[in-house]
């Protein structure tokens, strides 16, 4: 039986990465950072498939090191980061001590616990930042627009440097934006589908948003986790871009959003200039060619399909917590 440990396992990626290792027989454990109040929504109903969840941080080196001691894998994901693009301004130290720094605190604890631990690092489309050419692939200029793009620019050559310099078996995934019924409520995604689904509950109004001519390459969660195995699974490691190849709006996402519950998005969305960012990504479209002919793989829920998923998701949440008294 194989073992996995996955950073960040009680975010997004993570908790749907797990459920996924778990589908192929994996023995799956996940670091858990300490905090004062329950973070584990995302992988409750996960616990009790088995999941094996322990102690650690990015910020500390000896908590990966006793973590990859007790559990000895066989394949480490490194989803952990401090992920929120606005937030990597207010905190950019942060920012740089977890999604970049970090990094190399895992890779050297797997060089001095067991460098046949296989390794998949988490980069990301926003390293493409000011785009140097569209659709962006594994070979496209990096130019970041925010101290977390920069980060992420860190952990990606890092990651890089490690496999050449030690023969390490580590790769990076360059994942495009991917969402699902799981995002953060901060995301513009889940922000639109949570916000679409109060208003036709008569919970809220409006909601308030940025940039709406920002554009992106939205693609499902659940068909991103599985080119993170995909990418382990090869005989060589290697780095590629993951994303569905189209782009869309954040006014296009909310267009689908609200038409999929029979509103129209100009009557209930506000543009408020507190969500501008100092610096904006106007555009990523990705090619994942080379992940569709080396690894096999392709996204199987498409923009539409992944919107009215999220709205669907949010109305029954709500709707739940309605019924409960909680909202309302
Ligand atoms: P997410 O939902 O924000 O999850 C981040 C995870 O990192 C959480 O489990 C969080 O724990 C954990 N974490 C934060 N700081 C930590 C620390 N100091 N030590 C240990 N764990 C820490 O992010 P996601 O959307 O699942 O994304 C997963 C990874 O892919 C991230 O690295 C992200 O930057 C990258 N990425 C995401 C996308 C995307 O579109 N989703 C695209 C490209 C790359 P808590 O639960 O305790 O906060
Ligand atoms: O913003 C615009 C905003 O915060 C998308 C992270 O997972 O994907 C994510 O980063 C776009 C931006 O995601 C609002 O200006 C308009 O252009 O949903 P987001 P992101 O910044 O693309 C990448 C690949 C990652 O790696 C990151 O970890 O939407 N936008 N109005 C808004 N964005 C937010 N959050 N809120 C608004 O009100």
């Amino acid at each position: 039986m194989k073992k996995a440990l996955i950073t960040g396992i009680t975010g997004q990626d993570g908790s749907y990465l797990a459920e996924f290792l778990l589908s192929r027989g994996y023995r799956v454990f996940g670091l858990q950072r300490r905090s004062s109040t329950t973070n584990l929504e995302r992988v409750e109903h996960l616990i009790e498939e088995g999941i094996e969840l322990v102690p650690g941080d990015l910020v500390d080196s000896f908590s990966l090191i006793k973590a990859l001691e007790s559990v000895r894998p066989d394949e480490v994901y490194n989803l952990a980061a401090q992920s929120f693009v606005p937030a990597s301004w207010s905190q950019p130290l942060l920012t740089g001590e977890v999604t970049g720094l970090g990094v190399t605190r895992l890779l050297e604890a797997i060089r001095q616990v067991d460098p046949r631990i296989r390794f998949y690092q988490a980069s990301s489309s926003e390293m493409f930042g000011l785009v140097r050419e569209t659709p962006q692939n594994e070979n496209t200029p990096f130019y970041p627009r925010s101290p977390y793009g920069v980060a992420k620019v860190y952990g990606h050559w890092i990651t890089i440097n490690y496999r050449e310099s030690y023969d390490l078996f580590a790769c990076s995934g360059i994942l495009f934006n991917h969402e699902s019924p799981r995002r953060g409520l901060e995301f513009v995604t889940r922000k639109i589908s949570y916000g679409v689904a109060k208003i036709k509950l008569g919970l809220a109004g409006d909601i308030r948003l940025g940039n709406l001519q920002a554009k992106r390459d939205w693609g499902f969660a659940g068909d991103y986790v599985r080119a993170m195995w995909m990418m382990l699974q090869r005989d060589e490691p290697s780095d590629y871009v993951i994303a569905t190849g189209l782009t869309y709006s954040v006014e296009d996402f909310c267009r689908v959003a609200f038409s999929h519950v029979g509103l129209d998005w100009k009557d209930h969305v506000v543009q408020d200039p507190k969500f501008f960012r100092p610096a904006e990504v106007h555009l990523l479209q990705g090619d994942a060619s080379r992940a569709a002919e080396e690894l096999g793989w392709k996204p199987e829920v498409d923009f539409e399909g992944l919107v009215r998923m999220m709205v669907d998701a949010d109305l029954k949440r709500i709707e739940e917590l309605k019924r409960r008294g909680v909202v309302g």
